[in-house]
C-alpha cells in the first residue's frame, strides 16, 4: 500500500477552509486532529438512522445502537491487540482512563507507597497521583529527563524499589516527542514488583501498540487524537487487573444486584462505565479506527517523519531557534524557542500566515522546569500534512523572526 497525503486531504473537509485569508495549514494535531468524512458521517448516520441507549432495550434501535457500540469496543481492541474486548472500557478520553486507575488502585495503597513518574508526563498523568499524595501520604518520585529528551534509564531504574506499586510513563511525550523505551520500563517496573500504566495519547496515533507483547498493565489513549471525536477514550487493562479494581464512579449498567442494604457489581468492562455512555462518541471512535486500518500505518509514520525532518532541514541550524526535545528515534513533533520571542507572540504571528500551532506548557509544567522555559511553541504532524505545509511553515518562521530580530 502506498501513501498520499494529498488524496488523503480531501477526506478532510474542514482543511478546505481559509484563516486570515489564507489556507489553513494545521500544525496542532498532538492538541487534537481534525476529523475525516468516514467519522463524520458513521456519527451523523448513527443520529438519523439507528440510535438509542444501549444496553438497556429490548427494541431493534437499542439493539442495533448496542451492536454498533460495542462494535466499536471491538475496533478499540484491534488498535492495541488486546486479548479480549472485555479488557477495553470507554472512559471520556485518557485523562479519564488515568484517574480511573489512581483512583480505584489508589483504594489500595497507604502511606509511603511510591509511584514512579517521569518528568516528561502530561499533567492528567501527575495530577491523579498528587491526589493519592495529598490524601494518603504516597509518595511520587520523577524518573529525570536528559537533556536530549530521552528518558535517564539509569535514573529511572534507581527509582525503582520494594515501596514501588505503579509506575506511570508516557509512551510518547507530547512536547518532546520522545518515544519511551516502554518494554524496558514495563520489565524493569514488573521485576520490582510493581504495575504499569503508559499514557498512549500520542504514541497510538503514530505507533503500532501491541499491549500484549509489552505486557503492560493499563494503556490508556484518547479518541479525539486518533482522529476520531472527543469526549470517547480508552483504558486498557489485563483482565486479572480490572477484575482486581473497584468501581470509579457509581450509577446504571456498572451493577449486578442493588438491594436497600446491598450492591453487587458487574463484570468489567461495564463496571467501570456508569450510566448513559458516549454511544455515538464510540461509533465515532470505531469509525476513525477502521478508516485508519485502511492506511498503510508503516508508510504514514514515515510520511510524519518526512515531515518533521523536512522543518529540521530547511531550518538549517538556524541559531534563532532552539529546539526542546532532540532524542534519537523521536516522533513527527517540533517544540522550540525563538530568540527573543514569547511563544504564544509566535503562535500568534503564525496563525495570520494561516498556521495553527499551540504554544503555552502543553499541560507539562514540570518539563518545562526541567529546561528552564517557561513555555514553547510547538508544531505536530498528521497524516494530512504535505511537504509543501512544512515548506510555507518555515517561511512563515523566517518572517515571523522579522518582528523580533
Ligand atoms: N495533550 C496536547 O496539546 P485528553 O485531554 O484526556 O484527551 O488527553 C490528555 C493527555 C494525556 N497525555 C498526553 C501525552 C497528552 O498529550 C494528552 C493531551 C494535548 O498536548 C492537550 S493538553
Amino acid at each position: 500500500m502506498s501513501f498520499d497525503p494529498h488524496t488523503i486531504r480531501a477526506e478532510f473537509p474542514i482543511l478546505g477552509r481559509e484563516v486570515h485569508g489564507k489556507p489553513l495549514i494545521y500544525l496542532d494535531s498532538a492538541a487534537s486532529a481534525q476529523k475525516p468524512r468516514a467519522v463524520i458521517q458513521a456519527m451523523a448516520g448513527a443520529m438519523e438512522h439507528a440510535y438509542a441507549n444501549v444496553h438497556r432495550g429490548i427494541h431493534s434501535l437499542a439493539n442495533e445502537t448496542t451492536d454498533a457500540y460495542e462494535k466499536a469496543r471491538e475496533s478499540a481492541r484491534r488498535l492495541i491487540n488486546a486479548a479480549s474486548a472485555q479488557e477495553i472500557v470507554f472512559t471520556k478520553g485518557t485523562t479519564e482512563a488515568i484517574n480511573l486507575v489512581a483512583s480505584s488502585f489508589g483504594q489500595s495503597l497507604k502511606a509511603g507507597d511510591e509511584i514512579v513518574l517521569t518528568q516528561m508526563e502530561h499533567h492528567a498523568n501527575i495530577v491523579p497521583w498528587h491526589f493519592l499524595r495529598e490524601r494518603l501520604g504516597v509518595v511520587l518520585r520523577f524518573a529525570p529527563v536528559r537533556e536530549d529528551g530521552s528518558l535517564d534509564m539509569e535514573g529511572f531504574r534507581r527509582l525503582l524499589g520494594p515501596k514501588t506499586r505503579m509506575v506511570a510513563a508516557s509512551h510518547m511525550s507530547n512536547v518532546l516527542g520522545t518515544i519511551n523505551p516502554v518494554s524496558e520500563i514495563v520489565y524493569e517496573a514488573h521485576a520490582a514488583g510493581a504495575l504499569v500504566l503508559l499514557d498512549g495519547a500520542q504514541a497510538v496515533v503514530h505507533a503500532k501498540v501491541d499491549v500484549q507483547a509489552l505486557d503492560v498493565d493499563f494503556y490508556a489513549y484518547s479518541g479525539h487524537k486518533l482522529y476520531g471525536p472527543t469526549g470517547i477514550g480508552v483504558l486498557y487493562g489485563k483482565a486479572e487487573r480490572l477484575a482486581a479494581l473497584p468501581p470509579y464512579q457509581g450509577g446504571g449498567e456498572m451493577i449486578g444486584v442493588v438491594t436497600e442494604e446491598a450492591i453487587t457489581y458487574a463484570d468489567p468492562p461495564h463496571r467501570f462505565e456508569a450510566g448513559t455512555p458516549p454511544i455515538l462518541e464510540a461509533i465515532g471512535l470505531g469509525a476513525a479506527i477502521d478508516w485508519l486500518d485502511t492506511l498503510d500505518r508503516d508508510a504514514v509514520a514515515a510520511h510524519e517523519h518526512a515531515l518533521y525532518h523536512r522543518v529540521k532541514e530547511r531550518l538549517n541550524g538556524a541559531n534563532w531557534i532552539t529546539e526542546i526535545g532532540t532524542a534519537p528515534g523521536k516522533g513527527a513533533i517540533f517544540s522550540f524557542a525563538m530568540e527573543g520571542a514569547h511563544a504564544h507572540d509566535v503562535a500568534q504571528i503564525l496563525d495570520r500566515y494561516g498556521i495553527a500551532v499551540r504554544a503555552g506548557t502543553h499541560c507539562a509544567e514540570p518539563l518545562m522546569r526541567r529546561f528552564g522555559v517557561t513555555a514553547s511553541a510547538r508544531a505536530s504532524f498528521a497524516l494530512y500534512n504535505t511537504l509543501e505545509e512544512a515548506d510555507a511553515f518555515v517561511e512563515a518562521l523566517n518572517r515571523t523572526r522579522t518582528f523580533f530580530a
